[in-house]
């Protein structure tokens, strides 16, 4: 008795980790299908201590499935995720394609669970970078109130796939070899121009939205509102974002700028108020250089945060410093846990 699992992107770097996930869930599993693109039939991924067969994803594909992981783009989720849902699965998406339709749950666990109970056979997984701010915001917004959020992003090159990173690494070689850069893919593949991301900063990710602002910023601010909020454009709490790309392979960064409603709330409070929340990790000591960095993030389902410390001039407002690895609580982690909460939630029980 247990799960059987279907994770459609099997190849892809989210979809690697979810394998990786489900064999270290806590959940009983009774088998688990990797499912990518025809290109990828008969191709191994690695699963435990060995490999699966990859298998093209039709519809077909979900006979018997109960979980199905989807992180194959927005394109493949809105043509296989129904199919997978009549089989008889719940599927946790983690692409944009569903998450603001007003039907469907948009969660991070630690933030807002009950939101699960309102499925009709899609969850969807919020944006890495919105998923890393909103775990460090709520056990803020509980203890002190939270009135706006102002976020700056440093954001690792994974989060545009497995490609990206191949980029970034062929870039750096030639830039430190003298030899011509040829960019492919970012800042966007969506989009007409390609900027070198190799000793680069890139004030887009994603195409830009006619106001000016790109489409991730556009996701920071109404997956925050949906999230934490309810509602996509929900004005409870007012939040705005930039963000930017760097050449850093896996894990965001993020400064957050945010104004809480108790004005009596000091920055000591508000370590204190994360130190005991699930999910986060204070790592905030100036004067011995503590603070979280990227590079040390990778491989963890936490999300790390420092620099905690209030604005010089607004009262009530204060900046802090947040890292966490996109792929795994922005991606593949975040899914499985909300895989691993429906269970523990009565949502779903194993066939
Ligand atoms: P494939 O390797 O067969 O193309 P990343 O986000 O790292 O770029 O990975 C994207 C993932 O989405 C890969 O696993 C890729 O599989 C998968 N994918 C792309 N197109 C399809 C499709 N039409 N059906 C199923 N999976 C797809
Ligand atoms: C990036 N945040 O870093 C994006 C990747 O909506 O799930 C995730 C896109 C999404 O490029």
């Amino acid at each position: 008795r247990g799960y059987h699992v279907a994770v459609v992107g099997t190849t892809g770097a989210v979809g690697t980790r979810m394998l990786k996930m489900v064999a270290e869930s806590k959940l009983p599993i009774a088998s688990v299908l990797a499912l990518a693109s025809k290109r990828s039939e008969g191709k191994q991924v690695p699963y435990r201590d060995g490999t699966l067969t990859v298998h093209e994803t039709t519809d077909d594909s979900f006979k018997g499935i109960d979980i199905a992981l989807f992180s194959a783009g927005g394109s493949v989720s809105k043509r296989f995720a129904p199919a997978a849902v009549k089989a008889g699965a719940i599927v946790v998406d983690n692409t944009s394609a569903f998450r603001m339709e007003p039907e469907i749950p948009l969660v991070v666990p630690e933030v807002n669970p009950e939101a699960l109970r309102q499925h009709s056979g899609i969850i969807a997984n919020p944006n890495c970078s919105t998923i890393q701010m909103v775990t460090a915001l709520e056990p803020i917004r509980k203890a002190f109130g939270l009135k706006q959020v102002v976020v700056s992003t440093y954001q690792a090159v994974s989060g545009a796939g497995q490609s990206a990173v191949n980029e970034l690494l062929d870039e750096t070689r030639a830039a430190l070899d003298d030899k011509p850069l040829d960019p492919q893919i970012l800042p966007t593949a969506g989009d007409k121009k390609h900027y070198p991301i190799a000793f680069n900063a890139l004030p887009q990710i994603d195409v830009f939205e006619p106001d000016g602002y790109s489409h991730e910023e556009w996701k920071m601010i109404h997956e925050t509102k949906k999230i934490m909020a309810g509602d996509m454009n929900s004005d409870t709490i007012k939040v705005t974002a930039t963000c930017v790309r760097i050449p850093v392979p896996i894990a965001h960064s993020e400064e957050v700028y945010f104004e809480v409603e108790d004005d009596k709330a000091t920055a000591d409070d508000i370590r204190e108020a994360l130190a005991h929340a699930p999910g986060v990790v204070v790592q905030d000591d100036p004067s011995k250089q503590v603070y979280p960095q990227a590079m040390n993030a990778v491989g963890s389902k936490d999300v790390f945060v420092g620099r905690i410390r209030p604005d010089a001039e607004n009262p009530r407002f204060f900046h802090m410093w947040n890292v966490s690895d996109n792929l795994l609580k922005g991606a593949a982690w975040n899914s499985m846990q909300i895989a691993e909460t429906m269970d523990a939630m009565g949502l779903i029980q194993p066939k």
